[in-house]
């Protein structure tokens, strides 16, 4: 059976890819960072099937040395700085990550066995202020925030080490891909959280910034699922994955409190504080080519998404309150 290294594991889109491989049989070395407290939430139901590894992309000889160890067959890079704001508060750290962490991975492959197949998460926060729409694998790209610009470098890389080395390096262009277990701090699960939570009494209002961006939002596991199909392929290739449908933040919005009989305008405020100081407005991404040479086609609607998400939550959020009256009574 093949060995996959995920770095990122702890993360919405490790979790998921980890459980699709397992499914695959897959033997799953999920790369981890020290910290002082674990937080292996995501994977705890998996976590027994996973073999956690501790490494860093900002250190060299840790990859090398798991990629020695476990020898697998293909390499996910899904580890990043993924929150745009942060990027912009901690641009260099965002860079070490999520830019100059790719080639110390891609370097590391070239050392050890060229023969790994890669996957490099970039994302269409590099098409930034689009250039075409919708946008595919040939639209230029114009990233928006250091976030965008380290992922530019990652992609190019990726290309880099392909075309210099031979490596199977794949980059998967992702659009925005949501679940329960995305974090917190993103759009749509601060949304729907707060949806949650004020339907249940526990907030009264949810402080949002520009509600005018346009996203392209898809189904976490339905991305994880894309990554993998790339590096079944014969030829290493770059491929844009999207749903190929844009909404506001507004209508998001909308959508999830209507859901729960709320009207939105009663409880959002907009505030300075969540602008971002140059922002992406449209993201649309036309994924024809990963359904003609994947038969990637994704899975659940706009609304589905919205709806999941919220149902999600308020499960959460009433399972806390009956813990918290149990520990009471
Ligand atoms: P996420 O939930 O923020 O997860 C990021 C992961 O990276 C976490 O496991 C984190 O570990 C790990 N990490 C961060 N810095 C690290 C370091 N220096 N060394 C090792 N691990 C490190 O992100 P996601 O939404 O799953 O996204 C996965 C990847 O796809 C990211 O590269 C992201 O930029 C990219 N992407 C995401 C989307 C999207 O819509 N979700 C779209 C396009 C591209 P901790 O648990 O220790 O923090
Ligand atoms: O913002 C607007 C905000 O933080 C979406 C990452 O996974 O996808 C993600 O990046 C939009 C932006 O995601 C709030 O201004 C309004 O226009 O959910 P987000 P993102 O920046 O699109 C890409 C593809 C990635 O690769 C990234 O890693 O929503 N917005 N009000 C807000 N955004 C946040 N976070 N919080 C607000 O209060």
């Amino acid at each position: 059976m093949p060995t996959a290294l995920i770095t990122g594991v702890t993360g919405q889109d490790g979790s998921y890819l980890a459980e699709l491989l397992l499914q695959q049989e897959y033997t799953v070395v999920g790369m981890v960072r020290r910290t002082s407290t674990i937080n292996f939430d995501r994977i705890k139901h998996i976590q027994s099937q996973i073999e956690i590894v501790q490494g860093d992309l900002l250190d060299q000889i840790s990859l090398i040395n798991i990629l020695q160890e476990y020898q697998p067959q293909e390499v996910y890079n899904l580890a990043a700085q993924s929150f745009v704001p942060t990027s912009f508060t901690q641009p260099v750290l965002t860079g070490e990550f999520t830019a100059l962490g790719v080639t110390r991975m891609l370097d590391a492959i070239r050392i050890v066995d060229p023969s790994i197949r890669f996957y490099q998460a970039s994302s269409s926060e590099m098409f930034g202020k689009v250039r075409e729409v919708p946008q595919t694998e040939r639209t230029p790209f114009y990233p928006r925030s250091p976030y965008g610009v380290a992922k530019v470098y990652g992609h190019w890389i990726t290309v880099n080490y392909r075309e210099s080395y031979g490596i199977f390096a794949c980059s998967g262009i992702l659009f925005n891909h949501e679940s329960p277990r995305r974090g917190l701090e993103f759009v749509t699960h601060k949304i729907t959280n707060g949806v949650a939570r004020i339907k249940l009494g526990l907030s009264q209002e949810l402080r949002l910034g520009n509600l005018d961006a346009r996203r392209d939002w898809g189904y976490a596991p339905d991305y994880a699922r894309a990554m993998w199909l790339m590096l079944q392929q014969d030829r290493p290739e770059d491929y844009v994955i999207a749903t190929g449908e844009t909404h506001n933040v507004r209508e998001f919005l909308e959508e999830a409190f209507s859901y729960v009989d709320l009207d939105w305008q009663e409880f959002v405020i907009q505030d300075d504080h969540f602008y971002r100081p140059a922002e992406v407005d449209l993201l649309i991404g036309d994924a024809s080519k990963a359904g003609q040479q994947l038969g990637w086609e994704p899975t659940i609607t706009f609304v589905e998404l919205v709806r999941l998400m919220v149902d999600a939550d308020i499960e959460y959020w009433e399972r806390r309150l009956k813990q918290a009256a149990a520990i009471s009574a």
